[in-house]
């Protein structure tokens, strides 16, 4: 068993896994075992601190402690002893289970979810965030609002408002035999005694058992956001409304990411005023193969919200990761037929940045191959369909041994309006796809190619040729090195 629980070890453990193919070199993982959620995003004193939902001594979800990471630059990390772990008789004894930082006149405070039950906790921390106090009084809320039958209890977001905190914790609410999913709105002068104030908002769809899970809840422009990651589909929602009286009425809301593989997001402003977000990269393969790779889970790159003119929220790559570009090729204006192969014959690797501009033509189907062996075997599809007006992450040869991996296909809608170009904004790094098209459509994968030797890319065009204005690719630094 590898034990992720003390700081000393971490970057001989990561240097330790480091052959796995499979490992990102720039995406921020825990050192080794299981990770999930992001928890307390904050930038604190000009540093952005990372907690993170973490086993320390095994690779599936069980026993959660929060893994804790610093960085100035928010690319570069650099692992930190442990911020919070269960205390054995407490009312966390069971996990620290997810929420999230906020700065109370000066001192650093967490706010979590301690198991089971599900109640809220507080800690404080030195100046430094090196070392976690929990409140002796905890929990501060023991129990649910009196008269309710809850799915779920958990996951605190917290922020201030006027002299007031504010709070929402994901949950579901049941009643007459159907479960809703549900975010709760509490208030407390103090972080310690709080009173609920009513669901901020409830699914209008039952669905048994649901839980609204890890909820972020924070202003844009003139908007206010709601996420809610949903247990029964695994997928994350947004809401864009108006919040006023403690009352949130959205007008929009759909898939904030459209694979279920993107979960639990967690955001924060930062100093220079940006709304920065982190997600959680689940696995898509068995717990069979994740126990033998001894790892599990990353965190997405850092994304930056913002509002878009229509009303909806605009998603895109943090620009900091520019710093990690090293070789450099570049391909523009050329056509694709489908007989056109090696259009940047040396640009190969498993971490690459990709940005690729596409004028359809009359191809079908066009896009790029990842993740290519030589004699073509394995290979990671991003298709664009014209007909369907779709972008899929076609995963069905991505692995040539596909024993507890999943291959199905990952969709998003994406319609083109005459003239409108294909533009691919891609992270690939070992087994992790992100992709942001036309700065609005997000859909992460995750693909596990069984030889190490599928690093090639190629453009292709099918039933027709495809105008390829540009592509540049970039070979990725780690952020370990
Ligand atoms: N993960 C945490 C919970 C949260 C869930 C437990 C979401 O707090 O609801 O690890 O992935």
């Amino acid at each position: 068993m590898i034990r992720t629980d003390s700081v000393e070890n971490a970057m001989a453990i990561r240097r330790q896994l480091a052959h796995d193919h499979h490992r990102p070199r720039y995406h921020f993982q825990a050192p080794a075992n299981w990770m999930n959620d992001p928890n307390g995003f904050i930038h604190w004193r000009g540093q952005y601190h990372l907690f993170y939902q973490h086993h320390p001594f095994g690779p599936l979800h069980a026993n959660m402690h929060w893994g804790h990471a610093v960085s100035s630059d928010l690319v570069h990390w650099r692992d930190l002893p442990m911020g919070l772990t269960p205390t054995p008789g407490g009312p966390d004894a069971g996990g620290c289970w997810s929420g999230c930082a906020v700065d109370n006149d000066g001192v650093p405070t967490l706010m979590y979810t301690g198991v089971s039950p599900e109640v809220q906790c507080i800690a404080t921390g030195s100046p430094d965030m090196l070392t976690w106090t929990k409140y002796p009084g905890n929990p501060v809320i023991g129990a649910q609002p009196a008269g309710m039958t809850l799915t779920g209890f958990r996951d605190p977001c917290v922020w201030r408002e006027g002299r007031m905190w504010h709070m929402v914790l994901g949950s579901g609410i049941t009643s007459h035999g159907q479960d809703r999913g549900a975010v709760l709105l509490y208030r407390s002068p103090d972080l310690i005694s709080w009173e609920y104030l009513g669901p901020l908002l409830e699914d209008d769809q039952p669905q048994a058992g649901v839980v609204w899970e890890c909820p972020s809840f924070f202003p844009l422009g003139d908007r206010h956001v709601l996420f809610i990651s949903v247990t029964s589909t695994g997928y994350v929602e947004y809401f864009v409304g108006a919040y006023r009286e403690h009352r949130f009425e959205p007008d929009c809301g759909a898939h904030l990411d459209h694979s279920g593989l993107f979960y639990a997001p967690q955001s924060t402003l930062d100093a220079f005023g940006r709304r920065l977000l982190f997600g959680w990269l689940r696995e898509s393969r068995s717990d069979a193969l994740v126990t033998a790779a001894g790892w599990s889970g990353m965190q997405s790159v850092p994304r930056v919200l913002t509002l878009r003119p229509d009303g909806r929220p605009g998603i895109a790559p943090a620009p900091e990761l520019s710093t990690l570009r090293r070789t450099h090729w570049s391909a523009h204006n050329q056509t694709i037929a489908p007989e056109s192969k090696g259009v940047l014959p040396d640009a190969t690797g498993s971490s690459l940045e990709i940005l690729a501009e596409f004028a359809p033509g009359s191809a079908s189907h066009f896009g790029l191959k990842l993740l290519q062996s030589p004699d073509g075997a394995e290979e990671t599809g991003v298709v664009y369909d014209r007909a369907a007006q779709t972008l899929t992450v076609d995963r069905s040869r991505s692995c040539a041994t596909p024993d507890g991996v999943d291959i199905s296909p990952q969709s998003a809608s994406l319609p083109l309006s005459d003239g409108d170009t294909l533009r691919l904004h891609i992270y690939l790094d070992g087994s992790a796809i992100e992709i942001f098209a036309n700065g609005h459509t997000c859909l992460t994968s995750r693909v596990y190619p069984s030889r190490r030797d599928s690093v090639g890319l190629d453009v292709f065009a099918a039933g027709g040729s495809v105008g390829l204005k540009s592509l540049d690719v970039w070979q990725m630094a780690s952020i370990w090195e």
